[in-house]
């Protein structure tokens, strides 16, 4: 198993990494799919970790029969963020992962430079309810990106943020798509979840509450 040495950046996913919210998509998600009768449950929702709205709806639509055109397909979109943009706008910092505000200062204490790479065009506005903003050095806005994960762009995007070497960046993911797209920029993955389904992750935990910056930092690195 290779980590970096020495370890200067970490790169965070948000939705199912420091929040709950992959859940939040997942009830947004079904009853859009409930409504226009096309099968899907949360292993069909794995795959739309990581994916933005867009491909997200494709995935959901092409286990149904019907064709939608594009105003249609907008429109299902929007729905869809409506319900989600409505549970968010509830959360308060309270909601964050447990451990996870401790995870970032410790990190910020070793020195590390911190960056966001969600795929969420919402990130914003969670980081905001969540009173995180400020301890991010670097978010990456996902409509800058020319290509989503599992490709590198975001992940690439945050190192050259924090002109960090991407192989001296960890790279932290709930979704198979994002582990995949730690892994093609070239950088160290820890994968928040199922091992038998992060397969490609160099380690897996299952909370971040779990997160050691000792695991990640070998006798030859220069962190603590
Ligand atoms: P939005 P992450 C991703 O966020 C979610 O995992 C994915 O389910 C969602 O479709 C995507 O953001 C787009 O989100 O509709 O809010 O723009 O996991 O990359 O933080
Ligand atoms: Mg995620």
């Amino acid at each position: 198993m290779m980590f970096p040495r020495p370890l200067v950046a970490a790169i965070f996913d948000l939705d199912g990494v420091l929040v709950d919210t992959a859940k939040a998509h997942y009830r947004a998600w079904k009853r859009l799919a409930d409504e226009l009768s096309i099968p899907f449950d949360e292993k069909a929702n794995e795959a739309l970790k990581g994916i933005d709205r867009t491909r997200s709806l494709e995935i959901v639509l092409s286990a149904g029969t019907r064709l939608f055109n594009p105003t249609e397909r907008a429109a299902l979109a929007g729905r869809k963020n409506a319900w989600y943009r409505a549970e968010i706008a509830e959360l308060t910092p309270a909601d964050l992962f447990q451990g996870a505000r401790e995870v970032l200062c410790t990190l910020r204490k070793a020195g590390l430079g911190i960056a966001l790479a969600s795929a969420s065009r919402n990130a914003p506005l969670l980081l905001d309810r969540l009173a995180i903003t400020d301890i991010f050095d670097a978010i990456i806005d996902p409509a800058s990106i020319q290509q989503g994960k599992p490709a590198p762009d975001i992940f690439l995007a945050a190192a050259r943020a924090l002109s960090a070497p991407p192989g001296e960046c960890l790279g932290i993911e709930d979704s198979v798509a994002g582990i995949q797209a730690i892994k093609s920029a070239g950088m160290a993955a820890l994968g928040i979840g199922d091992p038998a389904m992060l397969t490609q992750a160099d380690r897996t935990i299952d909370h971040i509450s779990q997160f050691r910056l000792t695991d990640f930092v070998s006798p030859w690195g220069s962190q603590p």
